[in-house]
């Protein structure tokens, strides 16, 4: 029987490209080449398997022009680029990787509301720019993190996370809201309580959003949203640029209505919106937040372990959807 014929979408480690080699007939991307929809959907038009990066969209135009596709491995927890419904009605499994970038995003999430608050990369700027000539009271002066309320928009694995090291390393109040509550025990774990969104924005002095990016949580943090906090309080994004209308944000930014922002994630990135890049108090940077050298490489091998588990018959590891059996 031929061996599966795999496309690996973007340039991964060599050690997981050659693991994957080791069991499909695969296609890698060396220059790395971020294929536009037309470019993947003939990349992928006679492969079985893909690994994605989270940067493909897998939608019903590109499902039908890839007869042979079973499987698409995302090298993401998130999977906003897969049409679940279009995958499942095309009998296409899908995967994604949780758990095992959980600790290293939260991390970074926490080290992003920390650098926002107390503004680290607008003074190093200053400092860079040979503009540090004087000690002065207010130089740089930002909010208080130990001590403050952390609010967190989604509950999930890494934003358990980043409450944990909020209450636990940094003696802040936790509150959070989502979709449904926790059970009390994980609510005790990260000392965090349940409140409405209203309260949520009233009561952040940080708040952070760590939420899956779907239709309904489109724009999730816009001007009204904004309205209602502190202008004290600072924003953290590190699910999807989508949950955050930037035009608001950016207008918030400027004109003293939110204190600062921490964006790892952009709507139209790796474009991102030209009045963000204008405001001083934002710290920006690239989707980075589960990029440490072992979690990238967990997360490749838990992408490429799905492929192989679910082209061995023993079903996928990690699966996001429930698809109909393809033809
Ligand atoms: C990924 C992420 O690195 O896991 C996610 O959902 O946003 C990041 O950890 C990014 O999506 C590229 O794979």
């Amino acid at each position: 029987m031929s061996r599966p014929r795999i496309l690996i979408a973007r340039r991964l480690f060599p050690e997981v490209e050659q693991r994957l080699a080791r069991h499909f007939d695969v296609q890698t991307n060396p220059d790395d080449v971020a294929w536009n929809p037309q470019e993947l959907a003939r990349q992928l038009a006679d492969k079985d398997g893909a690994l994605t990066t989270g940067g493909q969209r897998i939608d019903a135009a590109l499902l039908a022009a890839c007869p042979r596709l079973k499987v698409v491995a995302n090298m993401a927890v998130g999977y906003n680029n897969f049409d679940v419904d279009a995958m499942n009605a095309a009998g296409v499994q899908g995967t994604n990787t949780p758990d095992v970038l959980t600790e290293t995003t939260a991390d970074f999430g926490f080290a992003l509301m920390m650098a926002a608050a107390r503004r680290m990369t607008e003074s190093e700027h200053f400092l860079r720019a040979g503009r540090w000539q004087r000690w002065s009271y207010d130089m740089f002066a930002g909010g208080e993190v130990h001590g403050s309320t952390l609010a967190i928009l989604g509950m999930g694995r890494i934003g358990q996370g980043i409450a944990r090291r909020g209450a636990h390393g940094f003696g802040m109040r936790v509150i959070y809201h989502n979709r449904s509550r926790l059970a009390p025990q994980a609510e005790a774990e990260c000392k965090a309580q349940y409140v409405g969104m209203d309260e949520l924005l009233a009561q952040a002095d940080h708040l952070v959003l760590v939420l899956p990016y779907t239709s309904a949580t489109h724009h999730i943090v816009g001007a009204a949203q904004l309205a209602r906090m502190k202008p004290t309080a600072t924003l953290t994004n590190i699910g999807r640029g989508g949950l955050v209308d930037e035009a608001a944000l950016a207008a918030a930014l400027q004109t003293g209505r939110l204190a600062a922002a921490g964006l790892d994630v952009f709507e139209g990135e790796p474009v991102v919106n030209p009045a963000l890049l204008a405001c001083t108090n934002v710290v920006l940077t690239p989707h980075i937040a589960s990029a440490t050298v072992p979690t990238r490489l967990a997360m490749a091998n838990l992408a490429a372990d799905n492929l192989i588990a679910f082209f061995d018959g023993r079903g996928p590891l990690t699966p996001v959807n429930q698809p109909a059996t393809r033809a």
